[in-house]
């Protein structure tokens, strides 16, 4: 399969019933939104569109989507549990955080 089809794809997945899909974008040197507010169960979407390698990692190590090359996408299933800041190891100055509601929707 194509990259691009992949993508495409992955994009229009559709997510768990009752779960929401989040989309960050990396761009300039940056996560946007620089904060998600998500539930147990949501999923958030990474997009690399900046001209550089990036990574998501977790501060304290629980969420890593190894390296992500120009256009490359990472998913990550949000559990149940404390807030978590996250950053980018190869650029320090990139930060954000996903906060966590205490239970999934609807319960
Ligand atoms: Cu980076």
């Amino acid at each position: 399969m194509k990259p691009w089809r992949a993508a495409v794809l992955a994009l229009c997945w559709p997510a768990a019933a009752g779960a929401a899909e989040h989309r960050v974008v990396i761009d300039g040197m940056a996560f946007t939104p620089r904060v998600v507010q998500a539930r147990p169960g949501d999923t958030i979407l990474w997009t690399n569109k900046d001209l550089f390698v990036h990574n998501v990692s977790a501060d304290k190590g629980s969420m890593q989507s190894g390296e992500l090359q120009t256009g490359q996408t990472w998913r990550y299933t949000v559990r149940a549990g404390p807030s978590m800041d996250y950053h980018c190891t190869l650029h320090p100055t990139m930060t954000a955080r996903i906060e966590v509601a205490a239970s999934p929707k609807g319960k």
